[in-house]
């Protein structure tokens, strides 16, 4: 059997003639144009970036790999009575785009599982922060912590030549994904169950151990599983994607760029929506005294959040234009594990009352819910209650995405990112405005 280091190599081989090609045979061609408009609002649809692990389609939502969402759930082997994949086979799908066998999978798990040991000192860094910093803050600054580690950073230091920046990429990878599980465990228990700590458990799979860190029950293994799963990406132009290409394009390390990517979730705008949407859904069942919620009155009060300037968390997508099919895929699990969860319902009655109100705004380009709408509720039922971690959970997942995308940037050799920025005073020269 390849093994997952060997068969990159032979894709990458594969990979490096076709830029090669477009690059001189095409090179010139013009595949955008870019208006003032985008300029100034943030990039938004401008092509201009490259990533093979993953597409986003506005009316379909995300393909891994060229597979939908419900492909890659039903395709990727799962632990013996699990309904949801093993997350080594998501990394295995995302980094070469095979879906691996079981055996491909035990091969990846057990490369995870000898690296997985954290060193005390990444854990006396969050001991170090009052305990009031925010879960976010702790897990960035934990990743940070552990760049002195990095295989990168000593052998470009040691004259490492180009060919190779992919292969340290990717021990540097391997190395921190493993740990991130051991330390969104470490900081949820020690920031709120007491520092009273769970050993890891070396035969569990990624998701069977991270629940079990937890401190949390069956079916929390399934829900950790679906929730690194659909969140570990979602093309390159994320905010969290870019940011970690952007800090990986000067030549800094895995480290680094992940430790850039986790601050670029934790903005409630992106990650921390999940957070958010937890809130504002215990904000309105607290307004309404716990009742089962009424269509008119969340109406009410979803027309009262805008009024007073805010967003509606959890809806909403700069690309997407249509449900999120994230989101119902987490819905779909409510539904058969946790249907009678009053959260559950208000979710449900936000899903049918916030689109038509976003609508009749006529503000929002696309008025429905995106994945953090319905991923804090189903934390809550399984008792976790702490929803400034919920982003903790986004960036562990995130991170197998980016890192994918990371290793395929160093093996195609992709340049440091520098687009060009103009000014005010030019842009009103282009358009003949004195
Ligand atoms: N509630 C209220 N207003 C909204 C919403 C919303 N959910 N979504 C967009 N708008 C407003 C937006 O603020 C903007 O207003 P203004 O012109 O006053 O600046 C206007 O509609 C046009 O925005 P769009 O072009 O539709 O959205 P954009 O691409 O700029 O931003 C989001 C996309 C996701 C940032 C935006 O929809 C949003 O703020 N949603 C709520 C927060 C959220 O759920 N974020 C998580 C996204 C997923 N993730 O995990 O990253
Ligand atoms: C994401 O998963 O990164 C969010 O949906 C935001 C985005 O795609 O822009």
């Amino acid at each position: 059997m390849e093994r997952l280091k060997e068969k990159l190599k032979r894709k990458i081989d594969e990979h490096r003639p076709r830029l090669t090609r477009l690059l001189k045979e095409h090179g010139n061609k013009v595949i955008d144009e870019v208006t003032i408009a985008q300029v100034i609002g943030g990039m938004r649809g401008v092509k201009s970036l490259i990533s093979d692990v993953s597409y986003l389609d506005p009316e379909e939502g995300i393909r891994f790999r060229g597979y939908p969402l419900s492909e890659v759930i039903e395709l990727l082997p799962k632990p013996e009575g699990a309904e949801m994949p093993f997350v080594e086979g998501v990394f295995y799908l995302l980094l070469t785009g095979d879906i691996p066998t079981q055996a491909e999978i035990e091969l990846v798990a057990g490369e995870f599982n000898k690296r997985k040991f954290v060193p005390k000192y990444v854990f006396d860094v969050i001991r170090a922060l009052p305990k009031e910093t925010h879960p976010m803050t702790m897990m960035s600054s934990a990743i940070l912590s552990m760049q002195k580690d990095s295989v990168f950073y000593h052998r470009y230091e040691a004259g490492m030549s180009k060919q190779e920046y992919w292969d340290a990429t990717y021990e540097d990878a391997l190395n921190l994904l493993s740990k991130l599980p051991e330390i969104g465990a470490f900081i949820y228990r020690y920031k709120y169950k007491n520092e009273d700590f769970i050993e890891s458990d070396p035969y569990l799979d990624m998701g069977g151990n991270f629940a079990h860190m937890m401190g949390i029950a069956k079916p929390y293994d399934d829900v950790a599983r679906m929730h690194f799963l659909i969140h570990s990406d979602h093309e390159g132009g994320n905010a969290s994607a870019h940011a970690g290409h952007l800090t990986n394009s000067t030549l800094s390390d895995v480290y680094y760029s992940l430790s850039s990517m986790t601050n670029a979730l934790a903005g409630p705008l992106h990650g921390l929506a999940n957070q958010e949407s937890l809130r504002f859904l215990q904000h309105v069942k607290d307004e309404l005294n716990g009742a089962v919620p009424s269509e008119e009155l969340i109406k009410k009060f979803v027309w009262d959040t805008l009024n007073s300037g805010q967003v509606i968390p959890g809806f909403g997508h700069a690309v997407l234009r249509k449900t999120d099919p994230r989101y119902s895929v987490q819905r779909d699990f409510c539904l058969s594990h946790m249907p009678d969860d009053l959260l559950f319902k208000y979710v449900d009655m936000l899903y049918k009352v916030v689109p038509p109100v976003l609508q009749e705004q006529g503000k929002a380009k696309n008025p429905w819910p995106n994945l953090d709408a319905q991923s804090g509720v189903i934390q809550w039922h399984y008792g976790l209650k702490e929803s400034d971690f919920y982003t903790v959970l986004f960036a562990i997942g995130r991170a197998i995405g980016v890192s994918a995308n990371l290793i395929w940037d160093r093996a195609l050799g992709y340049p440091i990112e520098r687009p060009k920025s103009i000014t005010t005073d030019t842009l009103e020269k282009m358009v003949g405005i004195e």
